[in-house]
């Protein structure tokens, strides 16, 4: 009976994928995503944002190019620029880049997903999902959590609980803002 030892063996292996988690499975090619949060949406609203922390574990340098998500119709990645004393967003046709070894952060005021076309309201508590392309060929399929405006931790320290990189990330904090 040889057969047993291998079930066993491989009962085991899975087990410990399962123990390890989505988030070290998922950082094997060098990419660590979090989940995305995302803002809710008043009825009739047909935008809003998302956010989430990038670390490239790897060697080599990558971007985040696209976005799509089933409730949206349209998604875009945005950053927030200053013009003429006024925050606008705007569209970056050539994405974010992920530094070798470093990390990006989409955040309230700063870089985000723009999530447009909504197909219905978003409310908080909601589970839903998004997927992010990267330059590399890589894509992430994410969990994305619905949360009120003040509930969301990305930005605020709140995400990345347990290792300090101390990457130069640009704290755009901007809590006042409600366009994005
Ligand atoms: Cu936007």
């Amino acid at each position: 009976m040889m057969i047993k030892p291998a079930i066993t063996l491989v009962l085991l292996l899975f087990m410990g994928l399962l123990a390890t988690g989505a988030t070290t499975a998922s950082a094997m090619d060098g990419l660590k995503t979090s989940d995305v949060e995302i803002r809710a949406t008043a009825p009739g609203m047909t935008a809003t944002g998302g956010y989430l922390t990038i670390h490239n574990h790897s060697g080599e340098a990558d971007r985040l190019v696209g976005v799509t998500a089933d409730f949206a119709a349209k998604a875009e990645i945005h950053t927030m620029i200053h013009e003429n004393g006024v925050m606008k967003m705007r569209a970056l046709r050539d994405g974010i880049e992920i530094p070798a070894g470093g990390m990006v952060e989409l955040a309230p005021g700063g870089l985000h997903l723009m999530l447009m076309g909504l197909t219905r309201t978003l409310q908080a508590g909601q589970m839903l999902e998004v997927e992010l392309t990267f330059a590399s060929g890589k894509t992430r399929r994410l969990s994305a959590h619905v949360k009120r405006p003040d509930d969301i931790a990305v930005g605020d320290g709140g995400v990345s609980g347990g290792h300090n990189h101390s990457q130069s990330h640009s704290h755009s904090h901007s809590h006042s803002k409600s366009g994005s």
